[in-house]
């Protein structure tokens, strides 16, 4: 590599380079450290990306750079060529154990005007350094420097770490089903931004998505119902994998979410002994909340759901389990506590950490569960004092499905609207007075589906705001500030028309 280095340095051509600065550029989100030294790194066809090549999953993170590279500026960059006898420059992706970056998501990036280095400890650390720099290639080229087209980068230091390391979205699937190829089109824009989970609400009174072997009708009658009459679907089990897989190559853990014991009339219309009370349910296809329920007391419900955690747990390689646990307005709290006790030990079994809804630190569970805080500050506090880890997702603020203001399109507005200025503006870190950093895992913004039912409308209510979560759930706080945030949004306008997103365009920003 210094070979290659110093054989770069001597046929470098002698270039005036203008003066740049690292610290104006549009990082979504903000970098923890930037350290300008105003020249610039002149992007072209004679670059080469190098990566680390013994280490796990570093010369696919220069893959993936090169892809996006040939998607942004139609440069074909060669990864680990053996012959780089015609490069030029290089960008070095590179292992390494510096304390400077201290979690494995963490990364250093060094742009000199001969070499970007880029190193991380983990392939995890590259593939969020990797993103940093796809936001500092210019739209355009400047091809007046050279004979060749150039892409001027800044240079600079960066050094950067997470500041939560759940920093998720959560998309309801089973009020409105969306296809494999829609939920990877939200993962690569989710990726961009350094987002790194996925919660795929997976079953609900509406509908059941995920293919259960050993509960066919699950998804034969369960799958093929939605809100407001449309024909439903779901996800075979390779269907599933095929998005844990995408999900895995852009380093984001998918959570599945198996909603209960209420909001699941849809597993009772498959299969009516869930519910216990003698009666077979109709298909659902209203917005109504809480008015179902399983049998807490009955063995096959039991039986039935250490199935259905089984199977998917097999083909989920991430650490967690989501059992809802919201709105069982109709189990009495006694049952619901026996219910959530139970389902925390087969989810265990399984070798799963268990998620639910606030409502669940009610159950005696075990410190190793998470609870997801959307509406109820108490039982948020009450987590803390059990000991339990605190993901933030509170309504008024976090709720993608809440409308922008009275004249959005689609949305609801039971927690309040949100324009986009609402949604960035406040502190995860002291949102519930008695829960401080160390309690919380980090943010989530789900994405609930009553009103949206197709890619468009999802992309109205997900983008920008989704964008200001990322930064509120990596950035410290030190580093996050709206007037300085809506710039660089407004900055995202190239990128997110170039990948086609139907974002709102609200008026407090100025798009460009
Ligand atoms: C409340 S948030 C729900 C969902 C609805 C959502 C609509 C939560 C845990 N439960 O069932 O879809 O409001 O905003």
């Amino acid at each position: 590599f210094t070979a290659l280095v110093a054989c770069q340095q001597e046929k470098k051509k002698v270039i005036n380079f203008p003066t740049t600065d690292l610290t104006a550029e549009n990082f979504v989100p903000k970098p923890l450290k930037i350290i300008p030294t105003n020249s610039a790194f002149g992007l072209d066809k004679n670059t080469i990306i190098y990566t680390s090549q013994n280490a796990t999953g570093f010369p696919e993170v220069g893959e993936f750079l090169s892809e996006k590279i040939k998607w942004q500026t139609d440069l074909e960059l060669a990864v680990n060529a053996s012959d780089n006898t015609s490069a030029e420059r290089i960008i070095f992706i590179n292992q390494s154990d510096s304390t400077a970056f201290s979690s494995k998501e963490g990364y250093a990036l060094h742009i000199t005007q001969d070499s970007i280095i880029l190193n991380a400890k983990t392939a995890e650390g590259a593939f969020r350094g990797v993103q940093t720099i796809r936001q500092i290639i210019p739209e355009t080229s400047n091809d007046t420097l050279s004979e060749t087209k150039m892409w001027l980068i800044p240079t600079g230091k960066i050094i950067d770490n997470p500041n939560f390391e759940y920093r998720g979205s959560m998309l309801d699937v089973a009020r409105h089903f969306f296809s494999v190829e829609d939920v990877k089109k939200y993962i690569d824009i989710l990726a961009y931004y350094k987002i790194n989970i996925l919660h795929l609400h997976l079953a609900d009174d509406q509908g059941w998505r995920i293919e259960i072997k050993s509960w066919p009708k699950l998804t034969e009658i369960g799958g093929s119902s939605e809100v407001g009459g449309g024909p439903g679907g779901f996800y075979t089990q390779e269907e599933y994998q095929d998005i844990v897989a995408y999900a895995a190559k852009h380093f984001i853990t998918i959570v599945p979410e198996i909603d209960m014991p209420g909001h699941t009339n849809a597993a009772s219309v498959s299969y009516p002994i869930l519910n216990g009370n003698g009666k077979t349910p109709k298909i659902y296809t209203g917005t109504e909340v809480g008015f179902s329920t399983f049998d807490t007391r009955k063995d096959t419900v039991y039986a039935f759901i250490d199935d259905v955690v089984r199977e998917i747990s097999a083909i989920t390689p991430g650490p967690y389990f989501h059992a809802g646990g919201d709105e069982s307005h109709v189990t009495k709290k006694k049952d619901f506590i026996h219910f959530v006790s139970k389902v925390d030990k087969i989810v265990k079994k399984y070798g799963k950490k268990m998620i639910g809804w606030d409502e669940i630190v009610h159950a005696d569970i075990d410190t190793s569960a998470i609870a997801q805080f959307w509406a109820n500050e108490e039982n948020a506090k009450l987590a803390v004092e059990k000991g339990l880890k605190i993901i933030l997702s509170p309504g008024k603020k976090a709720y993608l499905d809440m409308q922008y203001d009275t004249l959005s399109k689609h949305g609801l507005h039971w927690a309040g609207y949100i324009p986009v200025d609402t949604g960035y503006i406040w502190t995860p870190e002291r949102y519930v007075k008695g829960i401080n950093k160390e309690n919380i895992l980090g943010v989530e913004a789900p994405l609930w589906s009553e009103t949206i039912s197709n890619m468009e409308e999802l992309e109205y209510l997900a983008f920008p705001r989704m964008i200001g979560y990322s930064e509120l759930s990596w950035s410290v706080e030190e580093n996050r500030n709206w007037e300085n945030y809506k710039v660089r949004l407004g900055n995202q306008a190239p990128y997110l028309d170039k990948m086609n997103v139907k974002y709102y365009p609200s008026e407090l920003i100025d798009w460009k």
